[in-house]
């Protein structure tokens, strides 16, 4: 490895020690760059890599809410205020027990490269708390959301950073979040968060928006490697927003979904995963994926045990990790790998672990990287801040076209940053390498701040 990106990825293991998923982001990323930064000796004295490992600002406070027992509970609230270079920091709240400092920053860092790679003025930024939503009323909920936007409103804004939803915080969470912004700056700013309801400010297809174009750039990827989608097995792990919506698009493009997960056990359908039934128990029921299994005959539920989901046991051609972080281990990507897999698909951020992500390239397995495969999501969220600003809206056919485009240029950027340094289809080395150039520049333009 180049002596400058080994300093750098030495000092930031050092310095970020309790921090295992950030130092994780960071390895893989810098790892990629390289033949980049060995056609740019420059970069170490302006310290471009020093600069761009070290968030602009991190953010924490307390965040304190009464349950509807009557009992004071406390959280812990997070915004990482990670890169503006190129526009206000943007990037999504994650409401989930396992939340701490090192997961925030991990997705922090990623979202940087992931919303250059959109094309769209947007900077890295991510936030959220160790609440967990599972299991609250609507009442206890509304009353976190409060309190965390009480304290968040005095960092954010339209100029500044712009919020959205991600794991735990869909359009429920959103709204709570958007009323008390707005009862305590007593002025509407829709584009000061998005994946807002339809009713006041949000855009049609944001909630489809990371699913479809995940199943956008996997199209695109398979047909540059003279594979399709059709008629292609495909396992999607989780069931929330991510998964829901690349399951409707994978059916419209005629692809078999077989099974889905929560972070309780998979099903398994091999005649085909009934979308209806799942989003009435996600999205309206709130409940467990095991009921799946009493609504439809010749399903199978197949719990979890361990560390290993049971879904990555399941043969299939095309494997879409959309639940969390580091789902697909070393093992499971041998399981996958033993069963024929052709094409992962990263619909969560980081799903694969280092060691699973080599194993499948090195067997030939295409990659669809998180920080590409996933930016659909927050692509439409940029589109949500332009109609907010312009004050109008565009039909959903307008927004997904736009949306299909992004996609299709993201591939493209992939593509041809792998091929330019002579990287065949590690489409992951390419998406780092494409968004690496537009961030170096930008860094190099805008002086050492
Ligand atoms: P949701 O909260 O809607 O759904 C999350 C799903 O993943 C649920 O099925 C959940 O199961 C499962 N899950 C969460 N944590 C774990 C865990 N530790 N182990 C096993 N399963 C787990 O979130 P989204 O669909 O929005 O997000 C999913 C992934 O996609 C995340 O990695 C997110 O960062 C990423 N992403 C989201 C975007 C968006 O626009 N929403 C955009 C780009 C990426 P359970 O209910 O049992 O917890
Ligand atoms: O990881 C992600 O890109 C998101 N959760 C969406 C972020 C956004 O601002 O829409």
């Amino acid at each position: 490895m180049n002596e400058y990106l080994k300093k750098v990825l030495n000092e930031t293991k050092i310095k970020n020690q309790y921090e295992p998923d950030f130092i994780q982001a960071v390895d893989e990323f810098l790892r990629t760059i390289e033949p980049v930064i060995d056609e740019h000796p420059e970069y170490e004295n302006i310290a471009l890599l020093e600069r761009l490992v070290e968030p602009e600002r991190l953010i924490s406070f307390r965040v304190p809410y009464v349950n509807d027992e009557g009992k004071t509970i406390v959280h812990r609230g997070y915004r990482v205020q990670f890169s503006s270079l190129i526009g206000p920091y943007k990037g999504g709240l994650r409401f989930h027990p396992s939340v701490n400092q090192n997961i925030i920053k991990f997705l922090g860092f990623e979202q940087i490269f992931k919303n250059a790679l959109t094309g769209l003025p947007i900077g890295g930024g991510k936030g959220g708390s160790d609440f967990d939503p599972k299991g609250k009323s609507d009442n206890e909920v509304m009353r976190f959301c409060q309190s965390f936007m009480t304290e968040l409103q005095r960092y954010i804004g339209a100029d500044v950073d712009v919020p959205a939803g991600d794991i735990g915080v869909g359009a429920r969470e959103i709204g709570y979040l958007f009323g008390q912004y707005k009862r305590i700056k007593n002025s509407y700013e829709g584009g000061v968060i998005t994946g807002k309801g339809l009713s006041y400010g949000g855009s049609l297809a944001r909630t489809e928006a990371t699913g479809y174009g995940l199943i956008y750039f996997m199209k695109e990827m398979l047909n540059a490697n003279g594979l399709e989608l059709k008629g292609k097995n495909i396992t999607i792990s989780g069931s929330g927003n991510v998964a829901i919506y690349a399951c409707q698009k994978a059916q419209e493009y005629g692809a078999n979904v077989i099974a889905m997960s929560d972070s309780n056990g998979c099903i398994y359908d091999k005649n085909g995963i009934s979308l209806d039934i799942i989003k009435q128990i996600k999205e309206v029921e709130r409940g467990r994926i095991s009921e799946y299994v009493k609504r439809k005959s010749g399903a199978e539920y197949i719990k979890t045990e361990g560390s290993d989901s049971p879904i990555w046991e399941i043969k299939t051609d095309i494997a879409l990790p959309c639940a969390t972080q580091n789902e697909i281990s070393l093992n499971s990507a041998k399981k996958l790998a033993a069963n024929g897999v052709l094409a992962v698909g990263e619909g969560a951020n980081m799903p694969c672990t280092e060691e699973a992500t080599e194993y499948f390239l090195k067997n030939n397995i295409l990659v669809a990287p998180a920080k590409a495969a996933n930016a659909g999501g927050v692509a439409i969220s940029a589109v949500e801040m332009s109609q907010n600003s312009m004050r109008y809206y565009l039909s959903f056919d307008e927004v997904d076209q736009k949306l299909h485009n992004i996609m299709c240029n993201i591939f493209n950027s992939c593509k041809n940053a792998s091929e330019h340094y002579n990287l065949g289809n590690n489409y992951v080395a390419g998406a780092n390498i494409a968004s690496f150039i537009k961030i170096a520049e930008a860094m190099k333009c805008q002086g050492i701040v």
